[in-house]
């Protein structure tokens, strides 16, 4: 298999996993350099390619660059056989619709959320802040319960449709990620579909090839 690209970042980013999950199922072959050191993002050689400094980053090997992670794991999703499973069909207007709006939902209403405690608490790179801490908790509750209703309670394996999309992979993500150190017992049991949803996801190879044995946390992060 030629190589398809790099995929420059620290290792166990979720952003990265994910679109790790869709270049496998695509058949792409994407590398994920382990020598990347951090500062070599603010390297003039770096922001020459991806002006905000910032990884996940892709450089493929026909030179296209590109920086944020959705785009990183929708471009490798268009770039395969499986895109039209993945994407939805230019026919399906509606299909892709439904997928943007779970994409642009894991984007908007759960990376923000779960990375708060992770910097504040887990990183401690920043100053604990309680009322940040305090609205993200409340937020990520709200959107795992979106989550079970969306699942039917669990009963449904896939967000939109009969066979995994976009949809599932994005979301999965930072919900994988946040149950290691945030969505502890207390937040699953409040949402139980969405965790059985989550744990159905976890046990696909196309998961667990990439991701591993999701870690949970009986209690969350606290204060420092
Ligand atoms: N919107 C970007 C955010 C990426 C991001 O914040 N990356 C962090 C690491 S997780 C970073 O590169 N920080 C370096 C910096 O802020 O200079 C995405 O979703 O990919």
């Amino acid at each position: 298999m030629a190589p398809f690209g790099k995929i420059y970042s620290y290792p166990g980013n979720f952003r990265v996993q994910r679109a790790q999950v869709v270049a496998n199922i695509n058949g792409l072959e994407v590398e994920v350099p382990a020598d990347f050191a951090m500062e070599s993002t603010k390297t003039p050689e770096f922001l020459a390619k991806f002006p905000m400094g910032k990884i996940p980053a892709f450089e493929g090997a026909d030179g296209f660059c590109i920086a944020e992670g959705a785009a990183i794991a929708m471009y490798l999703a268009g770039s395969g056989p499986k895109a039209q499973q993945l994407m939805g069909s230019v026919q399906d207007i509606q299909k892709r619709a439904r997928i943007s709006e779970w994409i642009c939902f894991a984007e908007t209403e759960l990376n923000p959320q779960v990375l708060p405690a992770f910097v504040m608490c887990v990183l401690k790179y920043m100053p604990f802040n309680e009322a940040s801490y305090n609205n993200a908790n409340n937020n990520l509750e709200r959107a795992l319960k979106r989550v079970d209703q969306a699942t039917d309670g669990g009963k449904k394996q896939f967000l939109v449709g009969e066979e995994l999309t976009m949809a599932d992979i994005m979301v999965s993500g930072p919900l994988f990620f946040g149950q290691g150190f945030l969505i502890d017992q207390k937040m699953r049991d409040a949402a139980p579909g969405a965790i059985k949803y989550l744990d159905n996801l976890a046990a696909m190879p196309e998961f667990k090839n990439v991701f591993g044995e999701i870690k949970k946390c009986e209690t969350r992060v606290a204060a420092p």
